[in-house]
């Protein structure tokens, strides 16, 4: 690839200094609009780390006269490489947003009405820790769930576990990667992990099923894909639509929605009626190789082709180059793939096309991450809970290695196994995240306390009796991030800025809740400082050293087989597992299996959803930065099914799902990219919490119309892309 292309494809997809220009110059104007006293002058330059997203890339904030001017990436840090995306060259309008929540509130009417009265923080502390005790003595400390996604949950989860309650859960798992490292498990026995373990750089061949890169912004791996492209790697993309990483495919394959276990079981028929898998590592370290060949030989790509829609030669050839470059070929394992429901399974198909491709452990697949070794504060041990969890009753989804935030609602809806009755948000906006949110609201009303730890009014907060606001991630410490990652490291989030309100970070506000509870034996330290220094010292390494450069690098290690990385596989046989004991023994499918989905009614089309290279899921809206690059979501129909319905580009309609769930009205957007099936459209827009001023009203929510899921029986996860949606014009 020319560096022209280069530029182009990064302009697209990536951290690209126009980009990063443009949000630099409307950060430095909105500094000079909102405030322009100047307390200090110079300019101070302080690492930290980002949390516009939760891949956590070394950052350096800068501080112009004591204002907060720009952040840029850490040169030092081995997940930004000196470079942010633009969302986190954005990061500056978190600070500057001026819908931020201000002070804590109470709710003074009904839950959802959003009418509150400001209060202290010792008032609501207050309030929250009466109705935690009374839920304790009541029910018992059980009964309290905690939802957190992102580092920035550490300190409260050490509260609640300190409190007595095992009910901890994170969007992350079953919502989004959860099936992906189920699948991974069966197979090798162990998960691909965030950062994801994927050998992007040194990739010969790439395989994308449905992970669009360059519009999911994950620095590193945006980075590693365009070097990739650089280096003339071979690029496969397996979507309905045609995507940013699509245009720099070799291969693009526009399959029918749904039905991506049928072109695995295709190419990995072919792999082996060919004779073009990796033989000699499937020897060395397989198990049931021979159950699994004779489980696939009848899948073949003319089987594939009516399922699929992809030509039988093109899964062929497909397949053929996947070999030839093997083992330097990556099929990636994708991050949010909670499709259809039968998603474990498919994530299975994946880790078992790599296992004949030989790529796990080796170079230009998946590399065995390392660490440094920092262990964790020398806490006393939490209380025991008999109970056990509340989010998977009898083990119904047997391979659920992580908390079911959905198998808490139903808890808290049904009461069973046992009554939830307070639920603790931090930094997740169940609304937008979880399918269903009538659901959500239902659990929410059968509730005896609702706190949100947010630091806007988001969608979540208005439904709190108590909403508590956070500093942004530039005005406070959090834990140190010990990363699992190609090489050692460590990295520090510090305070740039001081907060503007009444704001405060959430380990003050986890150890006040824990002192009010009186459990404030769980905090030992008086500052969060106090507590970094202790864990780094105990460690070894040099806290000054940290806040001084941000990032502390440890000595490279080896992270392929072929360099001494001892070849292990945690399963039951302690070999790549191609015909799983495991799943057979449960009552599931050894080898995946392909069942169709069903498809759309007639007028109807399959409802997908992704990213967008400026937003964070719902997170991002009210960001004054990020908002002025992108401030509202379009939906891609394909243009024979627009000039079917008398649509064009620009045109606003409104989204009607087989539910009668009626969205915003959304802006179309008429293409060839994508297929007639299918509509696509950017995920986390479409608020209607009034307080988000500017985020308001713009753009339709994919949530509001993801009313079904397709749960997944091997561990609870949500597959959202069941729903359809048709057309209603604007009057
Ligand atoms: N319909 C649909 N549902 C989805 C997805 C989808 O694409 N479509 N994606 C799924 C995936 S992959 C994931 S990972 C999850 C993500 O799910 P979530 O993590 O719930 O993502 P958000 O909706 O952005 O919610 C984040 C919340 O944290 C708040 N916040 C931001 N910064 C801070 C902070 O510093 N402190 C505090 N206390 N709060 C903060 C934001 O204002 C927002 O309310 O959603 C899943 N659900
Ligand atoms: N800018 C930005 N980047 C992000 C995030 C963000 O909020 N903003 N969030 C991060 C997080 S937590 C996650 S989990 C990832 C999510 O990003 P990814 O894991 O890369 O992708 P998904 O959101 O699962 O899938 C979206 C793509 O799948 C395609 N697709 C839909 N249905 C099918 C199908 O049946 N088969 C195939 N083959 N393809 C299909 C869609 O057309 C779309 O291109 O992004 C991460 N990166
Ligand atoms: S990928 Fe972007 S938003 Fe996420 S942490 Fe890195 S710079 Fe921040
Ligand atoms: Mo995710």
């Amino acid at each position: 690839m020319n560096s022209l292309s280069r530029r182009k494809f990064l302009k697209i997809g990536g951290g690209t200094a126009i980009a990063a220009a443009a949000s630099g110059m409307i950060a430095q104007s909105i500094v000079q609009a909102l405030d322009k006293s100047s307390v200090a002058s110079g300019i101070q330059k302080i690492p930290t780390y980002c949390d516009i997203c939760f891949w956590k890339c070394g950052a350096i904030a800068y501080v112009k006269d004591g204002k907060l001017w720009k952040v840029e990436g850490n040169p030092e840090d081995p997940l930004s490489r000196g470079r942010l995306c633009p969302r986190g060259t954005g990061g500056v309008g978190a600070h500057y947003d001026p819908d931020r929540l201000k002070s804590p509130l109470i709710r003074k009417n009904l839950r959802g009405e959003e009418q509150w009265v400001e209060v202290t923080w010792d008032e609501a502390f207050d309030y929250i820790a009466e109705k935690m005790k009374k839920i304790k003595t009541t029910y018992g400390p059980e009964s309290l769930a905690f939802f957190s996604h992102g580092i920035g949950g550490n300190f409260l989860k050490h509260t609640i576990k300190a409190y007595g309650s095992p009910n901890i859960a994170a969007p992350s798992f079953a919502q989004c990667r959860g099936p992906r490292d189920v699948g991974f498990r069966l197979t090798f026995g162990e998960d691909v992990s965030s950062p994801e373990r994927t050998d992007i750089k040194n990739a010969k061949c790439i395989v994308l099923i449905g992970s669009h890169l360059g519009e999911n912004m994950h620095n590193t791996q945006v980075q590693e894909f365009a070097d990739a492209i650089e280096n003339d790697a071979s690029i496969i993309v397996v979507d309905p639509r045609h995507s940013v990483a699509a245009s720099k495919a070799k291969f693009y394959l526009p399959i029918k929605p749904g039905t991506d276990i049928a072109l695995l079981l295709a190419w990995m028929n072919v792999l082996v009626k060919e004779n073009l898998y990796d033989k000699e590592y499937v020897e060395k370290y397989g198990f049931g190789f021979e159950q699994f060949a004779a489980e696939i030989q009848d899948y073949t790509p003319e089987w594939a082709y009516p399922e699929t829609g992809i030509e039988p030669e093109m899964i062929r050839e497909t397949a053929r180059e996947m070999a030839r470059y093997k083992p330097a070929t990556l099929v990636h394992p994708g991050r949010h793939v909670t499709w259809y429901g039968d998603d474990a399974q498919r994530s299975r198909g994946i880790a078992l096309l790599n296992a004949l491709l030989g790529s796990w452990g080796r170079k230009g697949g998946f590399y065995t991450p390392v660490s440094m070794d920092v262990p964790s504060y020398p806490y006393p041990p939490y209380p025991k809970s008999d109970k056990g969890k509340v989010d998977n009753p009898d083990h119904k989804y047997p391979f659920a290695h992580e908390t079911i935030t959905t198998g808490i609602r139903e808890a808290t809806i049904s009461g069973k196994p046992y009554p939830i009755k307070g639920w603790f948000v931090y930094a997740t906006n169940l609304l937008h995240s979880l399918p269903n949110e009538e659901e959500t609201i239902k659990a929410i009303q059968n509730l005896d306390l609702m706190v949100v730890v947010d630091v806007i009014p988001s969608e979540i907060a208005g439904w709190a009796d108590v909403v508590l606001p956070e500093s942004v991630y530039l005005e406070r410490h959090d834990d140190i991030n010990v990363e699992w990652f190609r090489e050692p490291f460590i990295a520090l989030r510090q305070p740039a800025v001081e907060s503007p309100h009444e704001q405060k970070p959430n380990w003050w506000m986890a150890k006040k809740l824990a002192e009010k509870l009186g459990l404030g034996a769980y905090y030992p330290w008086k500052h969060i400082e106090e507590y970094l220094e202790t864990r780094l010292s105990n460690a070894g390494y040099s806290y000054g050293e940290l806040k001084e450069n941000g990032i502390i690098r440890g000595e490279k290690k080896p992270i392929y087989f072929d360099e001494g990385v001892p070849v292990e596989f945690p399963t039951p046989s302690g070999k790549i597992e191609f015909y799983s004991l495991q799943l057979q023994e449960a009552g599931f499918d050894p080898v995946p299996k392909y069942t169709p989905p069903p498809g759309p009614p007639a007028g109807y089309f399959r409802l997908l959803f992704g990213r967008a290279p400026v937003h964070s899921f719902s997170r991002t809206h009210s960001n004054p930065v990020l908002m002025d690059m992108m401030n509202e979501n379009e939906v891609w129909v394909n243009h024979d099914m627009a000039r079917r319905y008398g649509l064009k580009s620009g045109d606003y309609i409104k989204l009607k799902n087989q539910d009668g769930v009626v969205s915003n009205r959304i802006k179309v957007k008429a293409t060839e990219r994508i297929r007639t099936d299918c509509v696509y459209m950017v995920h986390g827009f479409g608020h209607n919490s009034k307080m988000l001023k500017r985020a308001f009203g713009r753009g339709a929510s994919d949530a509001g119309l993801v009313t079904k899921y397709q749960v997944d029986p091997l561990m609870g996860g949500t597959g959202m892309n069941v729903n359809f949606v048709t057309f209603e014009m604007e009057a």
